[in-house]
């Protein structure tokens, strides 16, 4: 239990200013980016650095009080945002970088680091980071290892589990596990630091990271495609990502979401006319990539409009067409975020199929569809239903997965779809999944509401 002994012992950590108790002052911790998932806590707690966070940890495991680990708090899924007895523990004061291994092409990074200051440090070293993401300038490292996070470039680069080559850790008793020699070769046993990758909190709370770092591409392109028809944008993005040796996003989005990011961002579109269906492809390399983009484009078919985009300022204004859709959705109330990947065979028919699932449960219901086409991944917002009617949420996850797909492509579980995992994973999987958490945290205090279903939850999938 938080009691007055608990919240000295904390002070006597962090100092009276990283305990954080008034409402006002937690009120940003307790609510998620996009005000669906919100609850109470007894204190946000800021260590600075390992040390700190190992004692805090410690502390609140003797006192048997629950903790949720807190990165920038961007996270789409309820997975970093108390319920209603948790402490929240902070990590973003955790935010050295440490200065670039140039001869390993690798960093060192707290938990803390923005993605976008570690983008930053990778470039000032002549290198790149192969993760980006919307989010970058909030989203925290810690909080990317967490969920996995796979994000714009991952065709090219892959996802979070990719770049880390070590880790650092504190485990549930506050004990710290260290393994940030970024060897590459190295099967010295179990990879705990992969394991991380998309624990969200549940097994240990990472405090640094060891980062691999890629090749920097000095010449870069974009081009917006429209389409009339999802087949052809389909078609089109394929081959694009088949021909394309320097193409680093492919992503795909509708023509309601332009109109949507216009009216409220105030973003312009290149085209007079509002089409159905757009493809961005971006590239990168060490030489202009922009004729190699323009001979693959000339070959597709079924393109109506085109607009190219070579400068850094041309570039931005066709990825904020894309990028918007996160905060002009938010704008119409709390979305409901269903973040899927599918099987290639099944994008064809999705939108449709999805539009109808949603229409059948809720009429009034708004469906939103954008995406990392290159690797299946659409996030499926939903805007309309009140944020505790799953009705929507069940059925698109459940027609995800009888299509083969999977009901988190890289936003997590989180509290929001701990109850359909059961949809994508076998009972012997999630028995499997509840002895590592036994294991590493057997009083259950590491973020105990999300990822695992809740006890009495359906254990197969539906028959349809
Ligand atoms: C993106 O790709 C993010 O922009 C957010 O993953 C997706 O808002 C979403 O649903
Ligand atoms: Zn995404």
């Amino acid at each position: 239990m938080f009691d007055d002994a608990l919240h000295r012992t904390l002070v006597g950590i962090v100092g009276p200013s990283h305990v954080l108790v008034d409402d006002d002052l937690t009120a940003g911790y307790r609510v998620d980016w996009t005000g669906r998932f919100r609850g109470t806590t007894p204190a946000v707690v800021r260590p600075r650095d390992t040390a700190e966070v190992a004692a805090v940890v410690a502390a609140c495991h003797s006192a048997g009080v629950a903790l949720v680990p807190q990165g920038g708090n961007t996270g789409l899924v309820g997975g970093g945002v108390p319920g209603d007895a948790e402490v929240v523990l902070s990590l973003r004061r955790l935010d050295h970088i440490e200065p670039v291994d140039r001869r390993a092409a690798q960093v060192t990074v707290g938990a803390g680091a923005t993605l976008a200051a570690v983008q930053q440090a990778a470039v000032d070293a002549g290198f790149a980071f192969g993760v980006d993401l919307g989010a970058r300038a909030a989203a925290t490292i810690g909080g990317m290892v967490a969920t996995n996070a796979g994000g714009l470039h991952l065709i090219r680069h892959g996802g979070m589990r990719q770049q880390v080559v070590g880790h650092e850790a504190v485990l549930a008793d506050g004990s710290v596990v260290r393994h940030l020699g970024g060897l590459l070769k190295d099967n010295t046993g179990y990879d705990l630091g992969s394991l991380l990758c998309g624990s969200e909190g549940t097994l240990a709370v990472v405090t640094a990271v060891r980062l691999r770092l890629v090749r920097r591409s000095e010449h870069r392109v974009a081009a917006l495609l429209a389409f009339t028809t999802v087949d052809a944008a389909l078609e089109g993005a394929w081959a694009l990502r088949d021909t394309l040796t320097s193409l680093e996003a492919i992503e795909l989005f509708f023509g309601e979401g332009v109109e949507l990011v216009c009216g409220v961002l105030g973003a312009t579109a290149p085209f007079g006319v509002t089409h159905p269906v757009y493809v961005l492809v971006a590239c990168a390399d060490d030489r202009d990539p922009t004729d190699d983009l323009a001979g693959a484009v000339d070959g597709l078919d079924g393109i109506v409009d085109v607009a190219v985009a070579s400068t850094a300022e041309r570039r931005a204004a066709l990825w904020r067409l894309r990028e918007g859709h996160t905060e002009a959705i938010n704008s119409l109330g709390p979305p409901h975020k269903l973040d899927i990947t599918l099987p290639a065979s099944a994008l064809p028919a999705f939108p449709e199929q999805v539009r109808a699932r949603v229409a059948a449960v809720d009429p009034a219901a708004r469906v939103w569809l954008f995406g990392h086409v290159g690797d299946g991944n659409l996030h499926v917002n939903v805007t309309g239903p009140a944020p505790d009617d799953d009705r929507t949420d069940e059925a698109v996850l459940e027609l995800v997965a009888s299509l083969g797909g999977s009901i988190s492509a890289e936003h997590g579980i989180g509290v929001a779809k701990r109850a359909y995992l059961h949809l994508n994973r076998t009972p012997a999987e999630i028995a499997a999944f509840r002895a590592i958490k036994e294991a590493l945290d057997p009083d259950g205090i590491l973020n105990p509401r999300v990822l695992l279903p809740p006890v009495g939850a359906p254990t197969t999938p539906p028959v349809r």
